[in-house]
């Protein structure tokens, strides 16, 4: 049972936060400049998905993990029961579905904004199995992300684009079943450079309102100019019930795919406390997708991604503490430093030993980096892997 009221406030919390992993952050990947290989990081689906098992295990808020179409099923929709097997055996669940329209030579000038209608249509048809896949998985989600834009001014009719987008989401939003959902994820910039054509919340919001009911937005943390308020749009899509979900990352400059919370916490804080605010106003839970979307270049991916799961259940923990009754009654006086400090407060307290008391009530290990380490499963995956991870190829892009 928790000791005080603090630990209630916490258990709470903590009882219902989960947070999906990315199947891609175990692999080796790398920047434009090159990869270096990790002889532990993984080279299957297989691999993927236990080394996700090992992050649930030691944290216990990661039962699911998305997968990438093109990445994780080799023979498409006919992977689907052995993927499903394999996520099985290591104590996930299949998650969010990634479809790949970015990558294929055919996508060059873009993939449902592509001039060729034949590309159109090609694009089209990989969400379309994407949907068959997520219904052959259960997943709930079908989250999409589009490079799709132009490097250079005059290349390209920005309003045909957004038509010929808004007609292929209508097709696949035509294609869900009715427990799915599409989620429309905005990015800036990268890899085009004059003009992204889903490039801000705006755009996603109408694209996703365009294409139906079942379509949602998915604001990626590192999707944003540097001063942009994520808070302030994730407000305004509470209150328009169009938040689908996170990619949770964090950034010094861009997308940078840091490690969630590594250089602002207090971003993501403000993040969660809007959502938990939204939900003790409301008396109902908000139905979003809280995924992890980072690329672990540098550190040792599973300890990376223990860091990032350990970190997004500290910083909901602490969000859950702001005594919203008292932040209303002082928002409502414009008493402002009573009201900052409804939240300063919150991001203060240290939530940690609640944490450790809810693990070991949850026959979780109190301390779940150092329980990974003790297990001595990196030192096997290194050995069992490092052959394969280091015939691969690193080339100077
Ligand atoms: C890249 C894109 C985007 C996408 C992710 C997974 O910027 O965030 O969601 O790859 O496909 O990070
Ligand atoms: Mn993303
Ligand atoms: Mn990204």
């Amino acid at each position: 049972m928790p000791a005080d009221a603090l630990e209630q406030k916490v258990w709470k919390a903590l009882d219902g936060f989960r947070i999906e992993l990315p199947s891609w952050g175990f692999a080796n990947t790398g920047t434009r400049f090159g990869k270096f290989q990790q002889a532990a990081a993984a080279t299957t689906t297989a691999e993927k998905l236990s080394d996700a098992g090992q992050v649930h295990r030691f944290t216990g808020c990661c039962p699911t993990v998305a997968v990438h179409v093109l990445w994780d099923f080799p023979d498409g929709k006919f992977s689907v029961p052995e993927v499903m097997l394999m996520a099985e055996r290591h104590g996930v669940k299949i998650g969010a579905i990634n479809p790949n329209v970015f990558q294929d030579q055919i996508y060059k000038h873009g993939s449902l904004g592509n001039p060729d209608p034949a590309v159109r249509r090609a694009a089209l048809q990989h969400i379309l199995d994407c949907i068959e896949i997520a219904s052959a998985t259960g997943s709930r989600d079908i989250s999409l992300w589009f490079a799709d834009g132009s490097s250079y001014p005059g290349t390209a009719n920005i309003r045909h684009r957004r038509r010929w987008f808004e007609e292929g989401l209508v097709e696949a939003h035509r294609n869900l079943e009715p427990n799915q959902r599409l989620l429309v994820e905005y990015k800036p910039f990268e890899p085009a450079f004059y003009h992204t054509d889903i490039a801000d919340w705006g755009m996603s919001l109408l694209m996703a309102r365009n294409a139906g009911p079942q379509a949602k937005v998915l604001v990626d943390t590192g999707h944003h100019y540097q001063a942009q308020n994520i808070e302030q749009i994730v407000a305004w899509l509470l209150s328009e019930n169009m938040l689908g979900g996170f990619h949770f990352n964090d950034r010094r400059y861009a997308d940078d795919d840091l490690t969630l919370g590594s250089i602002d916490p207090y971003q993501v804080f403000r993040i969660f406390h809007e959502i938990a605010l939204f939900e003790w106003e409301t008396g109902r839970r908000a139905e979003i997708a809280y995924m992890v979307d980072q690329s672990h270049n540098l550190k040792d991916k599973i300890e990376e991604t223990i860091q990032t799961a350990v970190t997004a259940q500290e910083l909901y923990a602490k969000a859950a503490l702001v005594d919203h009754a008292a932040l209303a009654r002082h928002q409502g006086k414009s008493a402002l430093v009573d009201a900052e400090e409804c939240l300063k407060d919150a991001f203060a307290t240290d939530v940690r030993p609640a944490i450790r008391e809810w693990r070991k009530a949850n026959g979780i290990p109190a301390e779940p980096l150092k329980a990974f380490r003790e297990s001595g499963y990196q030192e096997r995956a290194a050995r069992e892997r490092g052959a394969k991870n280091a015939a691969a190829v690193t080339s100077y892009a």
